[in-house]
């Protein structure tokens, strides 16, 4: 394994933690490096349901090291919440590393993201709400609070003293008219950083001295490529860099130690959130994969939109990312259906695309162009093998390597971590 990014190679959701604890089985640290609780992974180990936010889903393994890099942005109460919760379901926690460099979400940015979304009327981008956006903002105007910082109480109060000035002042005239005072911000921050000390220091050193001895790593990306801030659905994306680029960024390795990058798709498409979405379905067939695919999100609750494969995206993400591999989820959802149609190409006002346009306008007019496939109309859940796939299911596979140019490596059939096929 040595070092393996594992992303999302669509808008998010697509199974990434569920590959993750496959295999995570096998690494020696896991390692997040962007975004925050604005993830969500449901992992189903040994007949039980974890959900998790900001661990790594390699805290299920009691001998695997897992990391919050420096790219990744913490609420201290809500890791602390997951941390009780993974404790009463009898995880041990011990083995977690966090960076001194990750930027905190405070109170005040969970606010402002929810005043953000008012404030935008009918043009929301949908976020979770979360606080996400406004603490990346704040770490790139260089007035952002780290995790190293709960440590010092001076330079902790000063910087805060400072962003209050700022951000009461949006608040106070804001849609909630409220604000906030340094002591009530203080008091319970000074109890979460009791707690998370031991956990808190330089996890680039960590993360390098663990390859230096030969340690497999796996580094696992959140939320989807289509929602990175640079190279996604702008501005429909999330704040931070869930491409395969960001785990450098956002753990301190340099691009020379990653030997694979596995991009993970769904068998089909799902967004959650506003902004475009070329192969979207709107009939019963939508409704079917979505009921079969049981697509909600796993934060905040949000009907997920679904659509057919988009073979447009999976090319994109595949460039962006330097894919080596791709790990197909939930094929297992497309059982019942006769036909199953993948999209090609979209047309642009009477020219075909094959490459994903950058530009919204042109995204939102295109419309996709399909292949139509034979579905298999079989039970695939209780698969063990390839070969044990019905024909058609194959020639799907088959279909999404040739048009993609990337091998698939891994299928999942269903949630559990036994239905999961390896390919290669
Ligand atoms: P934000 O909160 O600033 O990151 O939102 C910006 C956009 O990014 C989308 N986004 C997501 N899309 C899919 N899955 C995500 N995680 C949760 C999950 C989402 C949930 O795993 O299901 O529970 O709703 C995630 N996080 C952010 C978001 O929808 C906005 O479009
Ligand atoms: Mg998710």
């Amino acid at each position: 394994m040595s070092a393996v990014v594992l992303i999302g190679a669509q808008w998010g959701d697509e199974g990434k933690g569920k590959i993750t604890d496959y295999l995570a089985g096998q690494a020696d640290v896991v390692a997040r490096y962007q975004g925050g609780n604005n993830a969500g992974h449901t992992v189903v180990a040994e007949g039980r349901e974890y959900k998790l936010h900001l661990i790594p889903s390699g805290i299920l393994y009691p001998q695997t090291a897992c990391v919050i890099g420096n790219g990744v942005v913490v609420d201290p109460e809500v890791l602390l919440h997951e941390l009780d919760t993974l404790k009463e379901q009898g995880i041990n926690c011990e083995n977690l590393h966090i960076s001194d460099a990750a930027h905190v979400i405070m109170p005040y940015h969970r606010r402002l993201d929810a005043l953000e979304e008012e404030e935008r009327g009918g043009n929301k981008l949908g976020t979770t709400c979360l606080g996400i956006g406004p603490a990346y903002s704040d770490k790139t105007a260089r007035i952002g609070i780290r995790m190293g910082d709960l440590f010092d109480r001076a330079g902790f109060m000063d910087k805060l003293h400072r962003n209050l000035e700022q951000k009461n002042r949006l608040l106070k005239t804001g849609y909630y008219r409220e604000s906030f005072t340094v002591e009530e911000i203080w008091e319970p921050f000074q109890a979460y950083a009791c707690r998370l000390k031991k956990y808190v220091k330089d996890t680039s050193l960590f993360v390098n001295r663990a390859l230096d001895a030969g340690q497999h790593v796996l580094f696992e990306g959140a939320q989807g490529s289509l929602l990175d801030l640079d190279h996604g659905t702008y501005p429909y994306v999330t704040s931070s860099y869930p491409t395969a680029g960001g785990a450098c960024l956002g753990m301190g390795v340099g691009p020379t130690r990653i030997n694979h990058v596995i991009g993970v798709t769904k068998a089909y498409t799902t967004r959650v959130g506003e902004g475009p979405f070329p192969t979207e379905l709107f009939g019963a067939v939508g409704r079917q994969i979505h009921e079969r695919g049981r697509e909600f999100g796993t934060t905040t609750g949000r009907p997920r939109r679904c659509g057919w494969l988009d073979l447009v995206v999976l090319r994109y993400t595949a460039r962006v990312n330097g894919l080596t591999s791709l790990a197909m989820t939930k094929l297992d959802v497309l059982d019942h259906l006769s036909s199953i149609y993948i999209c090609t190409g979209y047309v642009y006002q009477g020219q075909v695309l094959e490459e994903f346009p950058h530009q919204l306008e042109v995204l939102g007019a295109c419309r996709p162009q399909y292949e139509e496939l034979p579905g298999w109309q079989e039970d695939t859940s209780g698969a063990a093998t390839l070969s044990q796939l019905p024909g058609n299911a194959r020639h799907y596979l088959d279909r999404v390597e040739e048009l993609t140019g990337v091998p698939i490596s891994l299928v999942a059939i269903g949630p559990g971590r036994h239905q999961t096929i390896p390919l290669k």
